[in-house]
């Protein structure tokens, strides 16, 4: 195949990051929806209406431009642009030519994901991603959303965290199909790579000079009682063999949240260290120490797609912040290509099984009446995208 032009944006990409199902509301045909409404669910409570995105999405992009943000970070929807196999919602794929279409007359760049976490309901019946034909069916996807879309895409994302999706749902058995066996986990890791490349590929086929990547979860890791070797076969399963899987790619996502503490049984925590509302270790520093390790591993240009705190206290989140950018600046001056900054999230949204209780909005959401209000990091992060990376030496 000859070499597809591949075009990145000039200027450093500021933005935040969202998901189709955890803001537009109405999700009503994918696996989570059923999954929040199933027998013994760990959901806590339904995702329903979310952000009511679907129908607000440029309230939230006019957010974006009175942050002087200049990139968003969305995805979308299979299970409403392949309602059933091989049924695709002209409906549904106009919806979204008209969100990219607001996004590019705001100059705000698109940045898309094609699958977040959910399933249109008739894959997850079909054996969702132990499915023999899932990467057929989602190189198909990406190929008619590319079709459809890629003249409007800035930046494409294929399967976001397939490692979390992978952990969750089939090791520690708390995502959908509630699976918990260390084969299947390296299973479903290893289709989500070859997944991963047949989207890539599709998608490079079509129309658009967008940079095509993965959106990796990363974490900094540290062993302790012993637990070095528990930590070298998590992180191979977690990252390792993605980080050698995706160098043929345009660019490489990297999501961090933590550092996470592995002993010889898994993961430990101390209650005296300062934690998150997610339980995570307050702990910035990821950003720097992944974005070093995907580069060196990879050799490609890094976006962080992903990093953020899920907290209630918004200084606790601008000290997160800070700590993460500085991190990021620290990476930059060494000479790693990073192209792209995207703080998760935008609005307060659906955490998945937590619901909506953790918080990792720069902007409030009014449950009832989906009012949103900017919260104090919000203009902190604004100006801090100002003379980047030198504003937050
Ligand atoms: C993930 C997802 C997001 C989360 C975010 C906060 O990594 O789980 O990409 O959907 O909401 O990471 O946990």
């Amino acid at each position: 195949m000859t070499k597809r032009e591949v075009r990145f944006p000039r200027e450093f990409s500021w933005g935040t990051s969202t998901s189709a199902y955890q803001i537009e509301g109405g999700g009503t045909n994918t696996d989570w929806w059923r999954f929040e409404r199933t027998g013994d669910t760990p959901a806590v409570e339904p995702c329903a209406n979310a952000c009511d995105s679907w129908h607000r999405y440029e309230e939230d992009l006019d957010l974006l431009v009175k942050f002087g943000l200049n990139a968003f970070r969305l995805s979308v929807e299979w299970a409403r642009i392949e309602p059933e196999r091989d049924v695709i919602s002209t409906e549904a794929l106009d919806h979204y030519r008209q969100v990219l279409q607001a996004c590019h007359a705001r100059s705000i760049l698109p940045v898309v994901t094609l699958h977040h976490f959910t399933l249109p309901l008739w894959v997850a019946d079909a054996g969702g991603f132990e499915s023999p034909e899932i990467s057929t069916w989602l190189a198909n996807y990406a190929r008619v959303v590319g079709e459809a879309l890629g003249e409007y895409i800035g930046v494409a994302c294929t399967i976001n965290e397939p490692n979390i999706v992978a952990i969750m749902g089939y090791l520690v058995g708390v995502f959908p199909p509630r699976a918990s066996s260390w084969e299947r986990f390296v299973a479903v890791n290893k289709t989500m790579r070859a997944s991963h490349i047949a989207m890539r590929d599709a998608l490079r086929e079509g129309p658009g000079t967008f940079p095509i990547g993965l959106p990796l979860s990363m974490q900094e890791y540290e062993a302790v009682d012993g637990g070095e070797e528990q930590l070298e076969s998590l992180r191979h399963e977690m990252e390792d063999e993605y980080l050698n899987a995706v160098k043929d790619d345009d660019y490489l996502g990297v999501q961090c949240y933590t550092k996470m503490l592995i002993g010889p049984n898994g993961l430990v925590t101390n209650p005296q260290d300062e934690l998150t509302e997610m339980g995570y270790l307050f702990w910035p520093q990821c950003v720097e120490y992944t974005v070093r390790r995907a580069a060196q591993i990879t050799g490609l240009p890094i976006i962080v797609t992903e990093n953020g705190i899920g907290t209630n206290d918004d200084d606790q989140r601008i000290r997160y912040l800070a700590g993460a950018l500085q991190g990021l600046s620290n990476v930059i001056r060494d000479g790693v290509d990073v192209r792209g900054y995207f703080q998760w999230s935008l609005l307060d949204n659906f955490e998945w099984i937590l619901g909506y209780a953790p918080k990792f909005g720069i902007v409030a959401v009014d449950r009832s009446s989906f009012a949103r209000t900017p919260k104090p990091s919000a203009q902190w992060y604004a100006n801090a995208t100002k003379g980047f990376p030198e504003s937050v030496l």
